[in-house]
């Protein structure tokens, strides 16, 4: 296990690691502490020299740049932005239960955690190399390659050139005020707010400018939406559509399914998301499987509109079987959806499904 992470991770894989936290430490506080975050790699985390390392922008742009880490810090002025990182893999274990994903970890709803990034703005960085014209995707490419995938490049991804010339994409080198850790993406990742963790690309080393999206095997062949009959053996590019903005979502993170807790009042504790340019404005909860709702109250402590909420509501429980359901809202008024069979796709991505958990009330 890597130091830095508690020792109560869920642990999916070792090598390259794939962890997320328990359930109830995403409620100690709206921030994730470092170690509690959760951590996502396809390959084995490379080991970059902060003092060696270049950030090379190119491609359809007037002036192509190579930008070391003092370079970044000197010319551009820093920016802080809270955001919500959610791996697109979050909750599916839910979809898994539907039906098998050959592959695929069983990740829960703890793939979804919030710090505070400093870096710049990527945005920034891009004025002064200056998009060319025809300019309409921004690629992000890094060292890191999966054992699983015979190829010749690195990870990567792109975003559309109008997401990259948002003020809050950042080249982050801070988590919480403190340097990135290499399995966070030291010394430099790029941090996308309400886009998919996928695109929010670590130890970056290239950002691409181009009139397409990145053919990169994370952006052309996986996070893709496919439809319910393809088979994800043989993943096709271009097949079903790229995830970009995040989905809204929900769970209940205390008490936890199959938990036993005492008649009376109990508090009821959870998240809720809602990506790119919307917010959660409503979380309804039910302790009787669904036929009546009450709201939950939420709790954001203005870290503003690219971080998750908090939301909590005292249910007063008797004696039996109790089965509470969580769902949110957004400010399209979207609500989601209402069964993972709703969403099941071949490679598990987006339960966005109502949140549900059994208790048993002694
Ligand atoms: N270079 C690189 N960047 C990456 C990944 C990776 O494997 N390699 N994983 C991505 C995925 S799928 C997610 S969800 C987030 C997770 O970020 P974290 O590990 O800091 O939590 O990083 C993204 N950036
Ligand atoms: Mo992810």
């Amino acid at each position: 296990m890597p130091d830095t992470k508690r020792a109560d991770m869920i642990v999916h894989e070792q090598e390259p690691y794939n962890a997320e936290p328990p359930r109830s430490a995403l409620l100690d506080d709206l921030v994730t502490p470092v170690e509690t975050f959760y951590s996502r790699n396809h390959g084995p985390v490379p080991q970059l020299d902060a003092g060696s390392w270049r950030l090379v922008v190119d491609g359809l742009v007037r002036e192509p740049l190579s930008l070391s880490l003092d370079d970044l810090r000197t010319a551009f002025p820093e920016r802080g932005v809270t955001a919500t990182l959610q791996c697109a893999g979050a909750r599916r274990a839910d979809l898994l239960a539907v039906r098998d994903i050959p592959g695929e970890a069983p990740w829960g709803p703890g793939a979804t955690s919030t710090a505070r990034w400093s870096g710049v703005s990527l945005a920034d960085v891009l004025a002064r190399s200056g998009p060319a014209t025809g300019a309409a995707h921004v690629g992000l490419e890094a060292p890191d390659r999966s054992p699983d995938l015979d190829q010749e490049v690195g990870y990567g991804g792109s975003i559309p050139l109008a997401k990259a010339l948002s003020p809050e994409v950042l080249l982050a080198w801070a988590m919480n005020g403190q340097p990135l850790t290499p399995l966070h993406g030291a010394p430099v990742r790029v941090v996308v707010p309400g886009w998919i963790g996928a695109r929010s690309v670590k130890w970056v080393q290239r950002v691409h400018v181009s009139a397409e999206t990145s053919t990169n095997y994370y952006q052309d062949k996986a996070y893709r939406l496919l439809p319910v009959e393809a088979d994800p053996t043989e993943l096709v590019a271009g097949a079903g559509f790229a995830l970009g903005p995040v989905a809204l979502n929900c769970d209940l993170l205390s008490p936890p399914d199959g938990a036993r807790v005492v008649a009376g009042t109990t508090t009821l504790r959870g998240y809720a998301y809602a990506g790119d340019d919307r917010s959660v404005v409503r979380v309804d909860v039910s302790t009787d499987g669904g036929r009546t709702w009450r709201q939950a109250a939420l709790q954001q402590d203005d870290h503003g509109p690219w971080a998750w909420c908090h939301w909590r509501l005292d249910v007063a429980l008797s004696a039996g079987r109790t089965e509470v359901v969580v769902r949110a809202w957004d400010s399209t008024g979207a609500l989601q959806p209402r069964s993972p069979q709703d969403v099941w796709n071949p490679k598990g991505y987006v339960n966005n499904s109502w949140a549900r958990a059994g208790l048993t009330v002694l």
